[in-house]
């Protein structure tokens, strides 16, 4: 049984002062812990929060509003080694996936000027953007509706700009937006989104959000697994903590913020946030080397039998390619932020994966790689190229990718990957095999740029990578790589 170390919340309640969009895992088991602690230090304040589902688990916020908005995170340093914490700041919990009156009610919480910062964690296709250019794409499905019916939005940059729309009407100071997402330059991709939509609705609009509104950008970190039946029944035996609303997450925390908040902030520095002039160093890092990797042992580990991440960092052959793929693919392409060693980032990294208290899926991070190729490994991909630097790792990991994407994995009756673009891997499944439906892949424009899918080499390697993973296997394919190496 582990050691159990419990911290407390403060009496006093925090007032809502920044309300965010996302009520999932990672929220609740990072921002919240900061302005928890945050709270703890002053007792009182105005830094709560008023937090938001704008599509999926509507149970979670009902379980929530049971609990006034109180609940556990259990932060496992390992087996031996927990801390369990009591939070208080989530003061209203909504969901406004069928509209009516709690969208009605976040807008007006978001126009209220007691409200001075806006957070999003709407995973990366929450942003309707192309992920390999960054533009909006004004066909997706939300952002036409949005456009149809700005006063009643459902995406979240329809939902940003109808709130801020509202504050310049009533002539309220716009509030700042804090993307925290694992998007590269995520402030940037965010303002992006904002004002692609305000452009194509309202050109006065749009100069304004141009004008008022600041994207800082972020960058965080922690890992948190979703939850599910055996996560819950261990808090229980382990913790005799019964709480359906608890979060389960390692003890590690990052967060880097760049240092822009016109309407003001929290003082987040004495929780340990990093306050910096530009973030993209701590992106770049953090994007490639942490979700890099995580993104390979997904694709690659489920193909070599795996299903968490532990299990995979336990495959002396896959430890072996990761270390590989950090330290000559993702290194050589990183301008380090100054005072942070790769080596012993990648190295504790591989700690962190190593850590058995969590049960982190696999098949969690496959999720919506069409989304996060881009940036996890594709632009280091094309920076390797020009350097005419091997890609060996990152090719393996795009066939892997093309392969559980298009292969019922064995004992699944199902597709495991769940993806914006599922219909159309399924197509193109359905039409080619082989060589052609790599070819095929390769030529999504919204995943691979153009830059990088008209490289030879490129495709050269991710073909050859694809055969050889069809004929020997990849358990197999891994050994004879870690044999060469
Ligand atoms: C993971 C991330 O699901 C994923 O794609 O790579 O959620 C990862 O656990 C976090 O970014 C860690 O900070």
């Amino acid at each position: 049984m582990p050691v159990v170390q419990r911290v407390p919340s403060v009496a006093g309640e925090a007032e809502v002062g920044i309300v965010h969009l996302g009520l999932g895992a990672f929220h609740r088991a990072h921002q919240a812990v900061y302005l928890q602690r945050n709270h703890n230090r002053h007792g009182q304040g105005h830094w709560g929060l008023c937090s938001a589902n704008l599509r999926s688990n509507r149970a979670l916020v009902e379980q929530l509003r049971e609990q006034q908005g109180r609940y556990a995170v259990a932060e496992y340093q390992d087996r031996e080694q927990v801390t369990l914490r009591d939070i208080t700041v989530l003061r209203e919990a909504l969901f406004v996936g069928d509209g009516g009156h709690e969208l009605e009610e976040l807008l007006q919480r978001m126009a209220n000027p007691q409200t001075r910062i806006v957070t999003l964690t709407v995973t990366e296709k929450g942003y309707c953007l192309n992920p390999a250019t960054g533009q909006l794409r004004l066909d997706d499905p939300a952002i036409v509706h949005d456009l149809a019916t700005p006063g009643t939005p459902r995406s979240a940059p329809g939902i940003v700009l109808e709130a801020l729309r509202r504050r310049r009407m009533a002539g309220i100071p716009a509030f700042t937006v804090l993307c925290c997402d694992n998007m590269p330059d995520n402030g940037q991709r965010t303002r992006q989104a904002v004002s692609g939509l305000a452009a194509a609705q309202d050109s006065e609009l749009a100069q304004w959000v141009e004008q008022q509104v600041a994207f800082p950008g972020c960058m965080v970190d922690r890992i948190v697994p979703a939850m599910d039946a055996q996560a819950f029944a261990r808090l229980e035996q382990q913790l005799d903590c019964h709480d359906r609303a608890a979060v389960v997450c390692e003890r590690f925390s990052q967060w880097v913020i760049e240092d822009h908040f016109p309407q003001g902030r929290p003082d987040w520095e004495v929780e340990g946030v990093q306050m910096v002039a530009d973030v993209r160093p701590f992106e770049t890092m953090k994007l490639r080397l942490l979700n890099g990797s995580h993104s390979l042992l997904a694709y690659i580990g489920l193909l070599a039998g795996h299903e968490s991440v532990y299990e995979a960092i336990s495959d002396p052959d896959l430890l072996a390619f990761i270390r590989r793929y950090m330290n000559q693919e993702a290194a050589p392409t990183l301008d380090m932020p100054a005072g942070i060693d790769v080596a012993g980032y990648a190295r504790d990294l591989c700690t962190r994966f190593a850590n058995d208290s969590l049960q982190h899926r696999l098949r969690q991070i496959a999720m919506d790689g069409s989304q996060k190729l881009p940036q996890r490994w594709l632009q280091g991909a094309g920076q390797l190229l020009d350097a005419g630097r091997s890609i060996d790792c990152i090719a393996l990991g795009v066939a892997a990718w093309i392969h559980t994407c298009t292969q019922p994995l064995a004992g699944s009756a199902m597709h495991v990957v769940d993806d914006p673009l599922s219909a159309t891997f399924a197509d193109l499944a359905g039409r080619f095999d082989g060589a052609q439906l790599v070819d095929a892949f390769l030529d999504l424009e919204q995943v691979f740029a153009a830059q990088l899918s008209t490289q030879a080499a490129f495709r050269d390697a991710v073909q050859g990578a694809y055969v050889a993973l069809q004929r020997t296997g990849m358990s197999q394919h891994l050994k004879n790589l870690a044999a060469h190496t």
